[in-house]
């Protein structure tokens, strides 16, 4: 743990699960018995993205919503690295959509564990692509609220390929071992793990989650390897949400199929061999 430790503290609100979410990355980078320096954190911008401040491993802060191509980027260099995506529902599923979708079908061996607070805590309580139809925001004004129709994260991610779809919450005990779960799941893992908001979401609070989750092991015969089966349970969200690994299942990695990386990593690889003169002269 010591490993972990930097000299920064958080400045997340009192009572943010943002606080649950950090505990259980270190138990959980504590039971794999992971190497800080083979570790590469990359996150985007919020309240949530700021996990990298205080996590002692190579971590990079991209631009809002860029986590996922620059995570891409870090794993085609260094495919020896373990790397781990990491933002807010507003950073996933709204600015950065698209890279989510293209990073899900590709498989790459990323883990993106996305703290959904259904809103934008960092720049103060607007709606977020993950609101709750009705939910009064700054952005969302009474009477009628949010008025579009919510993103569910592990339905978007079955469908858009990725191998390991999980949900979890902050202050569930489960969420380090599914946390270790992810990152040992080689292909694209992602975990929809609900975050309470204490400042600025009145309405998803610890209890109001406490009261819907139920864990999808503790029905007859769930088998995560059955997609039909995760893609019907997936489409509950409301009075019952599903939680707990909901989907994996073995998929050919994108690294896997690139010969040049068969060699050894592209980041120690020679580049003095290669003269691209010829090449640009043909484009030329
Ligand atoms: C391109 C761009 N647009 C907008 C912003 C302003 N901004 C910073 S954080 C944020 C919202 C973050 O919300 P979310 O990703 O849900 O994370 P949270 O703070 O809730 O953890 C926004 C809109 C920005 N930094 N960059
Ligand atoms: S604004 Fe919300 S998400 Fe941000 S630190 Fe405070 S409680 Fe956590």
């Amino acid at each position: 743990m010591e490993d972990l430790k930097n000299s920064y503290v958080p400045t997340w609100c009192i009572g943010c699960g943002n606080y649950g979410i950090w505990n259980a990355w270190k138990k959980a980078f504590m039971s794999l018995n992971l190497d800080p320096e083979q570790t590469a954190l990359v996150t985007g911008i919020g309240c949530s993205s700021k996990i990298a401040q205080y996590l002692n491993t190579y971590r990079i802060e991209t631009l809002h919503g860029r986590s996922l191509p620059v995570a891409t980027g870090v794993k085609l260099a260094n495919h020896q690295l373990t790397v781990i995506a990491e933002g807010g529902d507003g950073d996933g599923m709204g600015l950065g959509i698209g890279h989510f979708i293209h990073t899900a079908r590709r498989n790459l061996d990323i883990t993106y564990l996305i703290h959904n607070n259904q809103i934008y805590g960092l720049t103060k309580g607007q709606s977020s692509p993950t609101s709750d139809l009705g939910i009064v925001t700054k952005f969302t004004p009474p009477p009628r609220g949010n008025v579009e129709q919510p993103i569910n994260i592990v339905q978007t991610a079955l469908q858009a390929g990725a191998s390991f779809v999980a949900r979890s919450t902050a202050a569930d005990p489960k969420l380090a071992e599914i946390i270790a779960q992810a990152i040992k799941h080689k292909g694209f893992s992602v975990i929809d793990i609900l975050q309470p908001c204490v400042s600025f979401n009145h309405v998803n609070t610890y209890k109001w989650y406490q009261e819907r989750v139920y864990a999808v092991s503790e029905l007859s015969d769930y088998d995560p390897t059955d997609y039909t089966k995760a893609t019907a349970v997936a489409a509950q969200w409301g009075d019952k949400i599903p939680t707990g690994v909901i989907y994996a299942a073995e998929r050919m990695t994108y690294e896997s199929s690139l010969p040049q990386l068969a060699v050894q990593t592209l980041s120690i690889q020679s580049i003095e061999a290669i003269i691209v003169t010829p090449l640009m002269d043909e484009l030329a």
